[in-house]
């Protein structure tokens, strides 16, 4: 195929069975681990820090010469994961900073340059197939690194000491190349999520400042999708989808909340949707961010997640010594205990009818919904345009204590037990119409 082949391959983009099959299998995966690792990690200031303190290339340069996590270890990491009941995870390759984490010919600033001298990508990548868990590649566009790179944030102005000519050409040919090594290296990847879209204003001093980059997305996602067709790609621009990607991505928001004020976007009614959120309020290992979430409040957040249709993408930023901090640790494995119990009203199920409620929120199944109450001080909860003729049974879903029911005039109410005590009581209804 020729470039201008995947340019209309992807303009009219079919995705293969294969990638279909691989939409549904995420849809109801509801819940990964998303992982920010890297040199960046060192200073423990989380993974802007090059830009935010100005740091040039050359100075940041000196992270690879001490980038030694000897404490890793990727069974510990997959293991971790699948404890806490997540069924993928979303690994930073190569963030802001440019540093890639696997054997690329195509950077010197890589992992095999470094005194720990292993392929990160490699190992995670066997571990996560050895233990039957999907990995999916998190990849950024933009790069603080490159003097092939010429529009960026903190480019000009900021310290970064590089000068503002660049040749788009020859750096678009080395993300190709960059992805063609990890979609051929390492067996089969889930997906590949794009970062720095964004990034596309021209710098200061540039004769046009007005002028947007063109990304090329045409022929990257017509790469991926030919090197492998179920390979699922997402791009956190935070827009509606774009030809050619495969599910949709929500940052620290869920769908129609836009809190953080990044997500005016509606959510695709075609495309499986994530969204991701940090547990305290940084995506890379920081010393000083010390906001951690409540159990409860992640717990929340998955569920509303799963009320809406959604994948919840928790991240973690490990230590630079490659161990992972016990307040993640923590939660994580809480995270398990609830799902452990909880895991059938959560996982394959589908966005309730009802949107998430001061209350709590629905799930639902074929012939099955799911009332998420999360206030357990209430006597009832009452279910408005109730879909179904019939409630056949009505128990909760720890121990089968049965619920009383009222069904009349499209209008559901549940009268809650003396025994709700969960941050998230489950009450299964067995439904008929
Ligand atoms: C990006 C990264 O910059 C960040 O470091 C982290 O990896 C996160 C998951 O993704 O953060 C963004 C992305 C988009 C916007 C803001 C921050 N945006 O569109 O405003």
């Amino acid at each position: 195929l020729c470039i201008s082949c995947f340019v209309f391959a992807q303009k009219n983009y079919t995705p293969a069975p294969e990638n279909l099959q691989a939409r549904q299998w995420f849809a109801d995966a509801r819940f990964g681990l998303f992982i920010h690792w890297g040199p960046f990690s060192i200073p423990g200031d989380g993974e802007w820090v090059m830009n935010n303190r100005n740091i040039t290339v050359k100075n940041y340069s000196r992270l690879m010469d001490f980038f030694n996590p000897i404490q890793f270890d990727a069974a510990k990491w997959v293991g971790m994961a699948k404890d806490a009941g997540m069924k993928y995870i979303t690994l930073i390759t190569r963030h802001h900073d440019g540093f890639s984490m696997w054997n690329t010919k195509y950077s010197d600033f890589n992992i095999m340059n470094t005194p720990y001298k292993k392929d990160i990508v490699k190992l995670m990548a066997d571990e996560c197939h050895k233990q039957g868990i999907k990995l999916y590649l998190y990849y950024s566009l933009l790069d603080w690194r490159r003097d092939d790179y010429s529009w960026s944030t903190g480019r000009t102005g900021k310290g970064t000491g590089r000068t503002v000519q660049g040749n788009w050409n020859d750096y678009l040919s080395f993300m190709k190349n960059q992805l063609t090594e990890l979609l051929t290296n390492y067996g089969e990847i889930g997906g590949i999520w794009f970062d720095g879209h964004w990034d596309q204003t021209a710098p200061e001093g540039a004769a046009d400042r007005s002028a947007k980059i063109d990304w090329h997305y045409d022929e990257i996602y017509g790469l991926i999708h030919k090197l492998q067709p179920a390979c699922l790609i997402g791009n956190n621009h935070h827009m509606t989808p774009f030809p050619g990607e495969d599910f949709q991505m929500f940052e620290k928001d869920l769908p129609g909340e836009n809190k953080s004020g990044l997500s005016y976007q509606e959510a695709s009614d075609k495309l499986p949707v994530e969204t991701c959120e940090t547990i305290n309020n940084s995506w890379g290992f920081n010393i000083t961010d010390t906001t951690y979430k409540s159990n409860e409040q992640l717990l929340h957040y998955l569920v509303k997640a799963s009320g809406l249709g959604v994948n919840f993408l928790l991240n973690i930023g490990p230590m630079p010594n490659g161990e992972i901090q016990p307040e993640f640790k923590d939660r994580l494995h809480w995270m398990g205990d609830w799902l452990r119990t909880y895991g059938e009203s959560i996982y394959n199920t589908n966005a309730g009818y009802l949107k998430p409620q001061a209350w709590g929120c629905l799930t639902q199944k074929t012939d099955k919904i799911y009332v998420h109450v999360f206030d357990n001080k209430r006597a009832s909860v009452i279910l408005e345009q109730f879909p179904f003729k019939k409630i056949k049974k009505a128990y909760l879903l720890k121990d089968k204590t049965a619920v009383k029911t009222q069904l009349k005039n499209d209008m559901a109410q549940l009268f809650l037990p003396d025994n709700i005590d969960e941050p998230d009581e489950v009450i299964v209804l067995e439904v008929k119409n």
